[in-house]
């Protein structure tokens, strides 16, 4: 077979597999769709990996978040994680909702704590909202650091390759590539 021809194969191969379908959504949640009201501090420290950096949602405040590149659903045990920074033992109410469904409550939680989907009556969500209750004596109010979708699926419109096609196209790319080394053309 043509050396460049399958230099081109490879690299098309392996470039259609790897990132389209696999690793382009995080589980945590991706944006803040409202905080209200505003009181100068930066509520996006809640979105993303937890990092130990928090958005305080001081009661009555409403902490609105979304998550866009995922959807958590209803799986095994806990769906949400909510993480904590603090432990500060200040209340948060959180409901949560689909694009196309009713914002429902979850529950209320004191410090990390998880939620299934499942005692809601609901499959899956978009968004969460939190809702200060109560504060604390030592923090001013539920120190927010992240929250996780433990049951998630990729939602990235430009995932068009199906996971089989994905392994299949890697596998060809691969197979490609090591005949270039064998060759020593790599
Ligand atoms: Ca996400
Ligand atoms: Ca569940
Ligand atoms: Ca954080």
């Amino acid at each position: 077979m043509n050396t460049n021809f399958l230099k081109i194969l490879s690299v098309v191969m392996l470039a259609l597999s790897g990132g389209l379908c696999w690793g382009v959504s995080s589980p945590w949640a991706d944006s803040v769709v409202s905080f209200d009201p505003p009181d100068g501090s930066s509520p996006s420290a809640a979105l993303g990996e937890q990092d130990g950096l928090f958005v305080s949602v001081n009661a009555p405040k409403v902490l609105i978040l979304a998550f866009d590149d995922n959807r958590v659903y209803n799986g095994p045990g806990d769906d949400l994680w909510i993480y904590e920074a603090t432990n500060c033992d200040a209340v948060v109410e959180v409901r949560a909702r689909a694009f196309d469904g009713p914002c429902t409550l979850l529950g209320v939680v004191t410090n990390s704590g998880g939620f299934d989907l499942a005692d809601a009556g609901l499959d899956y969500v978009d968004f969460i909202r939190f809702v200060g209750l109560e504060n604390s004596g030592e923090c001013p109010g539920y120190d927010l650091d992240a929250v996780l979708g433990l049951n998630s699926i990729d939602r990235n419109p430009a995932c068009s390759i199906p996971a089989p096609a994905a392994v299949l196209l890697t596998s060809l790319g691969t197979l490609a590539v090591t005949t270039l080394r064998r060759r020593k053309m790599l």
